[in-house]
Formats: C-alpha cells, structure tokens, sequence
C-alpha cells in the first residue's frame, strides 16, 4: 500500500462518527491529541527531531535550521472543522511525509535542513479564529486575545493548550520558529472542482481569495409563541432570517460566497419568542473590494429590517483574512518544475496563506478532488490522485533541498 495512503488509513478511526461518516478532531481535544501524538510517532519513526513550538504547532526537522540555515518546510493541520473530511489538513501532512519517505528512498541528500509541520488549530472550529497557529507564530494574532477565546462549553484556549500540556504563557510572535523556514509548500486537497474540471490530479495555488467571519447579534423581546399577536412581536429570528435571504442574494448577485451556518438561539425554546440570535457570517469574494461591499450590503440591509421589526443589531468581525497572492517566483518555479500542472486560486483559508502574508515563501499544491465536497463526510481524494500529489510534492521539495540555505 503506499505510504499516503496507509498513513492516512493508520488515522481513519480517529475522532470519525461511524454515523455520519464524518471527522470531529477539534485543537486540544480528544481526538485531536491522538493525531499529534500520532505525528510525533511517525517523526521519532524518521529519525527526526519533533518538537511543539510555543503556540503548539508541531515541528519535526531533518536536519537543524539553527545550525544550516532556514529550511523547506511542508506540511499543514490535523484540527477538522465539526463532522468534516478524512484529507483537509491530514492529506498535506500525510503527504509531507510520504514525500520524505520518496526523497530518502532515491537517495536525494537534501543540501538543507527539512521540517514538516502540522500548524494548530487552523480551521478555528473550537475557538473561532482560523488559521490560529500561524497568526499566533507570525504575531498576527494577540496572545492575550487568543488566550480568552472560548469554546461552546466556555473552556479558554489557554486552559485548553494547558490541560494538553502547553504552557499559555509563552504564546505569540516566534521569530525563531519563523527564521527556520526558509519556504513553506502546503499540498492540500482541493476544495472544489477546478481541478475536476481541468481533468488534472495536481494544482499550484496562485491565491487565496479574502475572507472573514462576522458575528450578528440579533436582539428582541422573548414572549409567548402563542398569545403574541404577530404585529405585536420584536422576533429577532425574523430579523436575522431576512439577513440570510439578503446575504444569498447580494453574494449571489457578485459570484461571491455568504454563509451562515452556525447560530446560538437564546433561549431556543420551542414554544417561545427567542430574546436573541446569534449568527455567524462566513463571507467571501474573489477580491477585497467585492467582499467589503457584500458585507457592508448585508449589515446595511440586516440594520433596516432590524428597524423595521423593533429589533437591534450589532456586528462584530471575528477573524477576517485579507487576499493573498501566492509568491509569483516559488509559484512559477513549481510551475516548471510540474509542467503542465494548472494553477488556480482558492476561496478557502490556509496556513499557507498567513505565512505568505507575513513574507514566508509560501506555496500550495492542490490534488482532484471529484465531487469539490468538503467540510463535510463526503470529502473525498482518490488514491491514485493521492500519489500523483505526493509525486509532485517530492518533485517540488528535491528542487528546493538541493540549494543551500540562502
Ligand atoms: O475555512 C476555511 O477556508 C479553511 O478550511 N480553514
Ligand atoms: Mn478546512
Ligand atoms: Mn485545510
């Protein structure tokens, strides 16, 4: 069986719902904490020194970015979003070290150090802030910030990190673990059909489109479902469902993305008028200028109905991530390097894309994904997709080991 796919097969079990078939493996949690140790298993496996940095990504190097200089570095997350797919995240990291694997059976002696990496928390589906991690590592997201963000159960992320072990008090900006990676080559699966529709099994990213979560405070007067005359009502749930409606609307009308798929009804009560709704805007377009009027389209339209229903409204944004153009070089030298391999942008978040912001060399490589489902159970890569990604990766990586640290 080759290693990808016997990789991902050793962690099939893990954190998975046998009903819906889907992956809950949320940062700090349970299943979550069997992947990491899972990681370091697999690094010890290769010889490699594998070590949790202070905002508890994990790090396992061949070779020392210390001593040698900045290294290549592939990888990316193990966290899941609730009941989502087997390959978002665990596929780059599976495939990091398949990759390796294949460089260490054709005998390729790297002229620099290599690390592989699995970024925590990065779909933000505990805490609320994506990409945490990497913001934390890059400085673009506040310790103190991060250390109160709470869960649904009303855990912090620092009681969470310290009840896994890692100590809340160190986190933020590291530029050490920065200066380390001298370029950074996430494969991920692609999520959508670009590649399906091309007919090829590996993408090269060239951007990742800008996006953002807002939180709507919808605020009524709770009463009784049965003896309020409908004229008499402040329901915020009319409020933020003539919200959604307006959001699919205007993000249909700009060939932008709206979603709201999570809300908190208080007090979700069957035969009750809700106080309050709380509901989060998933919002995204393919350049900032389109996604700054959606956004500000809805938040205009939500407040004029609130008006209109004697409701109130506040909006908050939680965590917005602005357009990343993918490096122009290290994307057209992987261009070279895999030929005829399309290259195509992306509407979903990656680690990738915080450490180019930050001025990483960053790259993304994307395998087929048939049916463009995930975030969901769904989430599918064939196999033969899953070696030709690892091929590429390993093609990728052996151009760039073979020049010394800059
Ligand atoms: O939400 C995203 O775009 C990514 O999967 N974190
Ligand atoms: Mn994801
Ligand atoms: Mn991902």
């Amino acid at each position: 069986m080759p290693t990808v796919t016997r990789l991902l097969d050793d962690i099939a079990e893990v954190g998975r719902d046998p009903g819906t078939g889907g992956y809950t493996r949320l940062a700090y949690d349970g299943p979550e904490l069997v992947l990491r140790e899972w990681f370091v298993g697999e690094a010890v496996r290769r010889g490699l020194d594998c070590q949790a940095d202070r905002n508890g990504n994990l790090w396992a190097w061949q070779g020392d970015p210390d001593a040698d200089g900045p290294g290549v570095v592939s990888g990316s997350h193990l966290d899941s979003v609730v009941d989502g797919g087997a390959y978002d995240g665990p596929l780059g990291v599976t495939s990091a070290f398949a990759a390796l694997d294949l460089l260490s059976e054709r005998g390729v002696r790297p002229a620099r150090p290599f690390g592989i990496v699995a970024f925590a928390d990065e779909e933000g589906a505990r805490f609320g802030i994506a990409c945490a991690g990497s913001r934390l590592l890059t400085g673009v997201l506040a310790p103190e910030r991060a250390r109160t963000l709470r869960d649904r159960g009303g855990t912090s992320m620092a009681e969470a990190m310290r009840a896994a072990g890692h100590d809340p008090s160190g986190i933020g900006r590291d530029d050490e673990a920065l200066h380390r990676i001298g370029s950074y080559v996430e494969l991920h699966i692609e999520q959508g059909r670009g590649l399906v529709d091309v007919g090829a099994p590996v993408g090269v990213g060239t951007a990742i489109w800008p996006h953002g979560r807002w939180r709507l405070t919808f605020t009524g007067a709770a009463d009784h479902a049965g003896t309020t005359r409908m004229e008499d009502r402040r329901d915020p749930m009319l409020t933020y469902a003539m919200t959604a409606l307006a959001a699919n609307k205007q993000a249909r009308l700009r060939g932008a993305r709206a979603t709201f798929g999570r809300l908190e009804v208080t007090p979700n009560g069957t035969n009750a008028i809700p106080s309050q709704v709380k509901a989060w805007l998933d919002a995204r377009a393919a350049d900032q200028a389109t996604l700054d009027a959606l956004v500000a389209d809805v938040h205009r339209q939500a407040g004029e109905r609130a008006g209109r229903d004697g409701t109130t409204l506040a909006v908050e944004a939680e965590s917005l991530s602005p357009l990343v153009e993918l490096p122009a070089d290290l994307r057209d030298r992987i261009g070279r390097l895999l030929g005829d391999a399309p290259q195509l942008p992306t509407g979903a978040g990656h680690d990738a894309g915080i450490l180019a912001t930050a001025g990483v060399p960053a790259a993304m490589l994307f395998v087929r994904n048939p049916t463009g489902v995930s975030h969901a159970p769904a989430e599918h890569a064939d196999d033969a997709d899953c070696i030709a990604g690892v091929g590429a990766l390993a093609r990728v990586l052996a151009d760039l080991l073979a020049s010394p640290a800059p």
